[in-house]
Parts: C-alpha cells; structure tokens; sequence
C-alpha cells in the first residue's frame, strides 16, 4: 500500500490590518500595494512551492534536491513569516503608530539597551548598514532572557537560532525605493513614526519574557 502524502493546508497570504494609504505619509499607498500584494505574495507562493517540492521528495524518496529546497524553504519561510509580523507592527499614526514603548518592554529596553533613545539609535544604526537586502530587528532570546538587536541579510542570515523577533524592519528597496529611492536612513527615520508598540509589547509577552 502506497504510503499517503502528508498534504498541509496551504500558506496564504493575510489581509493588511489597515488600508494601504495608512501609513501615508511616511509610507506611500503605491509602495504597500506593491509590497503586499505582489512581493509578499511571491514568498507565500515559494514557501508553498519549497513544501510540496519536500513532499514530494519524501514521497519518492529522492533527495537530490534537498540543499535547494532547504535553502528555499528557509528564504521563502522567513520572507512570509517576517513580512507578516512587518504589517502588524506598523499602525496608522497617531492612532497606534508611533509614541513610545511602555510598560515592560519599555523597562527591558531600559534594561538592554540603556534607555529608549540608545536602543533607537543602535537599531537605526543596524537597520541603515544592512548590506543590501535585509531587516533590522528587535528580538528577544528566551535562553539567554535578552533583548538584542539584530540584523538578517535577505530575509534570515546572520540572526540568532532561537530568537523570538518582536519588532522587524523591511530595508530591501522594495520597501522604501519609489518615495525615498536611494536614501534608506530618511526612510528608517521615517518609519518611526508607525511603529505599533502596543503590538511589540504583546509579542514579548507572549514569547515568555521574565523581567523580574
Ligand atoms: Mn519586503
């Protein structure tokens, strides 16, 4: 008897939390619908196609593509999974976006950076010398029960293995190129001013932070 094909529900690609000129003026309607619906869009399709080429090779047994795939499904996966948490990180200023953390996360921040401002500054700083494409962000490691700073060329070399990233920042062109083209630091300054801290703030908690 042939041994079933474990089939998973596919990826999708999620809604954004808000309309696509919410962010204006700091991040223009034409730049979020493309950033959405078509890059996004692109790692939800590899991802999917990275999982039925594994399935596939289990079924048959052969894995003389594993490398490719395994590369892909890391490149893909962490392509959906960062851009999914990129939306809801982001909220309309002045209606969730921007301000300042507060509460617990504000106190480790406090606590691992020195302050609000240096932790700014140090993530500004990681975020504009990206070579290339890449993110900033802000993760916490329940082992080492740490907030660091990290940055990911393409979408997860050079970060930490069991990190939780609680905030991340896109600075592939494709995120900023068409208002702010080749000057990323006007666009990381910018960004600022949407950052939704409330769901920061939830995602510590939820990683298990132990701030005592
Ligand atoms: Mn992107």
């Amino acid at each position: 008897m042939a041994e079933a094909v474990a089939t998973k529900t596919k990826h999708v690609l999620p809604p954004l939390p808000y309309d696509y000129a919410a962010l204006e003026p700091y991040i223009d309607e034409q730049t979020m619908r493309l950033h959405h619906d078509k890059h996004h869009q692109a790692y939800v399709d590899g991802l999917n196609k990275a999982e039925e080429g594994l399935a596939r090779a289990r079924q048959s047994g052969d894995f003389a593509a594993i490398q490719q795939l395994e590369r892909l499904l890391a490149f893909h996966g962490s392509g959906h999974f960062n851009h999914c948490m990129f939306w809801q990180n982001m909220a309309k200023p002045g209606e969730g976006g921007g301000g300042e953390p507060a509460g617990e996360l504000a106190d480790r921040i406090k606590d691992d950076f020195g302050g609000f401002e240096s932790f700014k500054k140090h993530f500004f700083s990681a975020s504009v010398a990206v070579e290339g494409n890449g993110w900033g962000l802000l993760a916490y490691h329940p082992v080492a029960n740490t907030l660091y700073v990290q940055t990911a060329m393409n979408h997860q070399n050079l970060t930490i293995v069991g990190s939780v990233p609680l905030l991340v920042l896109d600075v592939w062109e494709h995120a900023y190129y068409l208002r702010y083209q080749n000057r990323r630091a006007d666009y990381v300054e910018a960004w600022w001013n949407v950052v939704n801290w409330t769901d920061v703030a939830r995602r510590l908690t939820r990683a298990g932070s132990t701030l005592s």
